[in-house]
């Protein structure tokens, strides 16, 4: 049985991750490659019981290293009891977010030491990684517009400044930067169809990558 692919989808509010997510698992299943979905904060049960809390808007004042335990505590759970099972089975996963969120959020967003983050997330994940990190990069601005057109509900993270946010964007690019083997930036502002298309280039890619035996991890 051939160990299916880890493949993470990231970027800011509103750019698109879950849409794309969604089509990218359709595009691969109509190929034949079977493929799970799951996302971040939650995947498990439990993980999402930790998603309400970390995501309701009444719960402020976090300490900024709990706030990243409890995202790896998630992330733990998601990873043992559904993605590494699937990935061993032979399944590509597409996660809706992975660690990288939590470096640019908490990290460039909320200041937390990166150098913090960097260490709990190698204690946590001992070097569990994805294969291909799509970073849908996206201004804050028509992010957010697009996420208060879908509903008026805002969650923690979309009650933030653009500062914030900004932070939050240039936290991905230099994210990007610093790993440019396993992060590609795909610009987010084009249409479903044209994001889509950038995004399958990107996969198509990678693959023939592996393919070709050029494993980098
Ligand atoms: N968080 C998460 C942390 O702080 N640290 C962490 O470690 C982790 C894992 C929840 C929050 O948790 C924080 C960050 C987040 O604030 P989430 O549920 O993934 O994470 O939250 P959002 O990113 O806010 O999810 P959204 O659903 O709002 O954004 P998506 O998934 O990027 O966008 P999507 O696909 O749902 O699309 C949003 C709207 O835009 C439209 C869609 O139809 C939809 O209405 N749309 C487009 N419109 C025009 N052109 C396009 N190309 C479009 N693509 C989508």
């Amino acid at each position: 049985m051939t160990r299916g692919r880890f493949i993470t989808v990231e970027g800011g509010e509103g750019a698109g991750k879950s849409t794309q997510a969604a089509r990218l698992a359709e595009t691969l299943e109509r190929r034949g490659i079977a493929t799970l979905v799951t996302r971040e904060p939650g995947g498990t049960r439990r993980a999402e019981r930790l998603r309400e809390l970390l995501l309701d808007p009444e719960e402020t004042g976090w300490e900024p290293e709990t706030e990243v335990l409890l995202y790896f505590a998630g992330r733990v759970e998601n990873v043992a009891k559904t993605i590494e099972p699937a990935l061993a089975a032979g399944r590509t996963v597409i996660c809706d977010r992975f660690a990288d969120s939590t470096l640019a959020y908490q990290g460039y967003g909320s200041l937390a030491s990166l150098e913090t983050i960097r260490s709990i997330g190698e204690a946590a994940l001992r070097g569990f990684r994805p294969d291909l990190t799509l970073i849908l990069d996206i201004d804050p601005k028509m992010g957010l517009a697009r996420t208060r057109s879908r509903s008026a509900f805002q969650d923690r993270y979309e009650r933030e400044l653009f500062d914030y946010h900004r932070r939050v964007r240039q936290g991905f690019l230099a994210i990007a930067e610093d790993d440019p083997d396993r992060c590609a930036v795909v610009d987010a502002a084009a249409s479903v169809g044209a994001v889509a298309e950038a995004v399958l280039a990107r996969v198509e890619a990678r693959f023939e990558e592996f393919k070709a035996g050029k494993e980098r991890r």
